[in-house]
């Protein structure tokens, strides 16, 4: 019997949108906030705004609405996914239809009980579209109160920014109102995996750009998206910065400060960054395949989704270039994904 040609493609990677990994399956970071406020409280769920019949839910009374499972993928802006998560509860369409959209309704805030009244939103027609759901248990067990229970919403098909942890307040509204990520952080407010919409275009025009670029300083400016690949920039200072999305592929970084700067989803790829100092950076989804990490200090960044190589099925290539002066801590087996917990099991390994 002939045998089959063995597929090189794993059919889990077909179902990641460009640019993210896998985690585990026994793993599912937080991200954001961990604890709803006020959670002594009895939890209700009101419906307001636009609608011809406001109405406030306990969870009893969500309870005995219809229920809905589905099951959907996890894709973070911070480049980890997810596949096939169960969730259960009560669609939004099945509450909107207790409550009556008015026709002037063309937006749906989704608000959290939580301290900074953490938010998000969505075209009130995609929002149904999509099967958002408003789940309160997760693969058969009842949601964990780290990952938005009692009640959160689950968005498919958008990144998981969209989905709001506990959510307590859906307001429907004529006119959108951005969320938190997606005013405060440059989020992209469409947020389509399969475009890569993660954040909106640099602010910073390029005579700004060419400005700090001849300084090399950086130290506590929101530089969101900048683009500076390719340039000389060994020494710059730019601890506390915000760096989200910044592209500073082939850069020449050498002795570089990036101390507690938020670099998450920042492309380092062929840098050179011999000697520099990462210390508590916030480095979740940025990827440092081929750079040069020699000397370079890691220790106490986040790094949910980092890369520090590329995957061809199982091989492992374009690797960063380490040393025994590198320090990445080994904390960070947790939180990477399969292939380069596999790196860091090798770097580590090859330490004195
Ligand atoms: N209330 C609240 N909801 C939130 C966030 C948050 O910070 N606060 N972060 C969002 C982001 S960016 C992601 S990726 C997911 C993370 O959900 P998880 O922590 O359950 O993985 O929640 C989303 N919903
Ligand atoms: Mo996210």
């Amino acid at each position: 019997m002939q045998e089959q040609p063995e597929s090189p493609e794993n059919p889990q990677t077909r179902r990641l949108p460009p640019g993210q990994q896998l985690v585990a399956d026994d793993r599912w970071p937080w991200v954001g906030e961990r604890s709803a406020a006020g959670a002594d409280r009895p939890w209700t769920l009101a419906i307001k705004g636009l609608v011809m019949q406001p109405t406030v839910f306990s969870l009893q009374q969500l309870a005995e609405l219809p229920q809905t499972s589905i099951v959907t993928d996890i894709h973070c802006v911070t480049r980890w996914s997810k596949l096939d998560v169960g969730f259960a509860g009560v669609l939004l369409e099945t509450v909107l239809r207790k409550c009556q959209a008015q026709p002037s309704a063309r937006f749906v805030s989704f608000m959290a009980r939580s301290s900074r009244n953490h938010s998000s939103s969505l075209p009130l027609q995609e929002a149904v579209d999509l099967g958002t759901l408003l789940a309160t248990s997760v693969n058969g067990q009842p949601l964990p109160p780290d990952h938005g229970g009692p009640l959160r919403g689950v968005v498919p098909g958008k990144y998981f920014y969209k989905s709001v942890k506990w959510v307590e307040r859906i307001e429907l509204l004529a006119a959108d109102r951005p969320g938190f990520w997606e005013s405060d952080s440059g989020y992209h407010n469409q947020a389509d995996p399969w475009q890569e919409q993660r954040y909106i275009a640099s602010s910073v025009d390029r005579r700004e750009a060419a400005r700090l670029i001849e300084s090399r300083n950086f130290s506590g400016l929101d530089l969101l998206s900048i683009d500076v690949q390719n340039l000389d920039l060994a020494g710059l200072q730019a601890s506390t910065a915000t760096l989200r999305n910044a592209n500073f592929s082939g850069c020449q970084l050498a002795r570089a400060d990036f101390r507690q700067a938020n670099l998450s989803n920042a492309c380092f790829r062929g840098a050179d960054l011999r000697g520099t100092d990462f210390r508590d950076a916030d480095l979740e989804g940025a990827d440092f395949a081929v750079a040069d990490l020699r000397g370079a200090n890691l220790g106490g960044c986040s790094l949910f989704g980092t890369s520090f190589c590329d995957t061809e099925g199982d091989k492992i290539t374009n690797s960063a270039r380490t040393d025994q002066h590198t320090t990445i801590d080994e904390s960070a087996m947790d939180v990477l994904t399969e292939p380069q917990q596999r790196w860091l099991q090798a770097f580590l390994a090859r330490l004195p």
